[in-house]
């Protein structure tokens, strides 16, 4: 007997309505990640990039671009982005009518994409798209945006079907002794090349991960998390992926999986299949459903990409000292704030008596 019904992309992608799957990358790191994903071959039908910030909007690939004037030039809060984007809800909706799937891409933390992308999140579904979201979390160096971050992503999470979340520790680790740009510049490259592979590109040597696998890989209202190695020994790069999984969420929980081996065209069979079961006894309760994806194009600066889902809670939560102190039933208001655009100077002052 069938117990679940689980939706999958076909029941949102019919064949009169290609063209209605879109990537948004929203904010500084948001737009130039979905920039750099919109060279390679997707799924993904139309790219938007959305900021505050002009200079976001320069130079990207692909896709139209929509400045969001901020409320105010001196202050940068999310609850400023958002305010900007209630603004302009008529034109963000109108970017997003009738997609059927809508990958929002950004970094949070910062002040445009916390305060934008679970905005348009919430109008993406209200146009009854699937809605992915991918997050970006600082790195825990990055102190001024840690707690920004973790309220973020609570409202990002909650307005998305699925929520797919990449830490930056991970990358920063291992550049340390580069110049800054430099490390940006080589995040978002490698950011943008997993998102892709998983998203379904490919080249002619590759066995690839479609769109539909990737989406029934994560599970809905859970978190999943992308991490990204470059080990020369893939089992070494399997273990290392794993054990950043370790690091932000309880592994028990992984309900599934998907891994994703780059390697020359020497990859093995006995590498793959190794590699698959080795990741597989690592997780969950030692028996995860592993779906996997090779290419043999020899892509240097990475060698294994893992989607793990179905976790509760992840590090980044606990960012937000809030939310700790508070439990569900006290809470006050768990909605996003957002700033108003009012001129005071309008309103007439009340007299005491
Ligand atoms: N990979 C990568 N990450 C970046 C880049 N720029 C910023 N980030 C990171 O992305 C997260 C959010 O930062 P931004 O995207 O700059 O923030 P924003 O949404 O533009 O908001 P503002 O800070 O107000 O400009 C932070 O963790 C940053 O460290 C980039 O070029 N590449
Ligand atoms: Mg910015």
């Amino acid at each position: 007997m069938v117990r679940e019904y689980t939706l999958t992309l076909k029941h949102y992608i019919t064949e009169d309505n290609s063209n209605k799957i879109i990537g948004v990358g929203v904010g500084s790191a948001g737009c130039k990640i979905a920039s750099k994903i919109s060279s390679f071959k997707t799924g993904i039908n139309r790219f938007y990039y959305i900021s505050c910030d002009e200079n976001d909007l320069i130079g990207l690939n692909n896709g139209e671009t929509l400045y969001i004037p901020p409320l105010t030039s001196t202050k940068r809060e999310p609850s400023l982005a958002r305010g900007a984007g209630m603004r302009h809800r008529d034109k963000i909706s109108r970017i997003l009518r009738d997609s059927k799937v809508t990958l929002i891409i950004t970094g949070l933390g910062g002040a445009v994409g916390s305060g934008l992308a679970p905005l348009i999140a919430e109008l993406a579904k209200e146009q009854n798209s699937l809605v992915l979201g991918v997050a970006v979390m600082p790195s825990s160096y990055e102190h001024s945006k840690l707690f920004y971050s973790s309220v973020a992503l609570r409202h990002f999470r909650s307005s998305c079907d699925y929520t797919i979340v990449i830490d930056k520790d991970d990358f920063t680790q291992s550049m340390s002794d580069r110049p800054i740009i430099e490390v940006y510049e080589e995040i978002s490259e490698r950011i943008s090349f997993a998102l892709s592979r998983v998203l379904g590109a490919f080249e002619k040597e590759d066995y690839y991960i479609s769109l539909s696998k990737f989406i029934t890989t994560s599970i809905k209202d859970r978190f999943t998390l992308l991490t990204v190695s470059n080990r020369s020994n893939m089992m070494d790069a399997v273990s290392e992926a794993v054990a950043s999984i370790y690091r932000k969420a309880n592994p028990a929980e992984t309900e599934s999986a998907l891994l994703y081996l780059c390697g020359s065209k020497d990859l093995l069979a006995g590498e793959v299949e190794d590699s698959v079961r080795h990741l597989s006894t690592l997780l969950g309760n030692g028996s995860v459903k592993v779906e996997y994806g090779f290419s043999t194009n020899g892509y240097t600066k990475i060698t294994s990409i893992v989607l793990a889902s179905g976790f509760k809670t992840l590090k980044h939560a606990k960012y937000d000292v809030l939310e700790n102190i508070f439990d569900a039933e006290r809470k006050i208001d768990a909605a996003p704030e957002c700033a108003v655009d009012l001129d005071l100077s309008k309103i007439t002052q009340m007299e005491h008596f």
